[in-house]
């Protein structure tokens, strides 16, 4: 792959590694549920048990995903409900400016709205033409191609809308608020003052 495709200090390694923090949820189909709650326009929350989400129309998207700790897995093509379909069929309030997505055993990640609305985000079901991998975030995980791996949630269960940012889980850790591989915005500490809610 030509350099120009990696974001700087990236590279390609030989072998992908499954990457995350704690173990890996067993999914439960009864129990299953996603929400999409907090600011939404009418102030109630919206849910989708299994089959009801299953159900939802898929679109594709072929995007190269980048891990903060600098690897970079080309070509990956993932299938799933897309962000825009979501806020469609969940409307938020005009107020709401970000989102927090949330995953089973409370990890998160926020994202400006904006960012959630690209059209290459998605809430990914198949990883090539397979449903995703229990350890790459069955049975739904989010894809934001164009931010460090770490804000692609895996596992995903909520939605939260928010009228203010605030930090997810790494990023409350240290690491940056935004997640452009391409400005390397690796870390907290390279925000400019005031850009990112504070660190708790
Ligand atoms: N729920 C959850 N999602 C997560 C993580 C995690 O620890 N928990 N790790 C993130 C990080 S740091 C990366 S790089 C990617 C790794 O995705 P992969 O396992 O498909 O390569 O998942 C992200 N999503
Ligand atoms: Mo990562």
């Amino acid at each position: 792959m030509s350099e120009q495709r990696l974001p700087p200090g990236q590279y390609v390694p030989r072998e992908f590694p499954a990457l995350h923090y704690g173990p890996v949820p067993k999914f439960r189909q009864q129990r299953w549920d996603l929400c999409v709650y907090g600011a939404t326009d009418s102030a109630t929350t919206h849910r989708w048990d299994w089959s009801a989400f299953d159900e939802l129309p898929r679109v594709e998207v072929v995007a190269d995903f980048h891990c903060v700790t600098k690897f970079t897995i080309p070509d990956n093509a993932w299938s799933g409900v897309s962000s825009a379909l979501m806020v469609e069929l969940a409307p938020p309030a005009d107020a709401a400016t970000h989102v927090m997505v949330w995953a089973e055993y409370g990890y998160s990640a926020n994202l400006r709205m904006d960012d959630f609305l690209r059209s290459d985000v998605l809430l990914a079901t198949h990883h090539g033409v397979e449903r995703i991998s229990a350890e790459r975030g069955y049975p739904v995980r989010l894809v934001v191609p164009h931010l460090y791996g770490w804000k692609s949630v895996k596992w995903v269960r909520a939605i939260e809308y928010l009228t203010a940012d605030r930090r997810g889980f790494w990023e409350e850790r240290g690491y940056h608020n935004r997640a452009d591989p391409w400005s390397e915005q690796r870390f907290s500490y390279q925000e400019e003052p005031g850009e990112g809610p504070p660190l708790s």
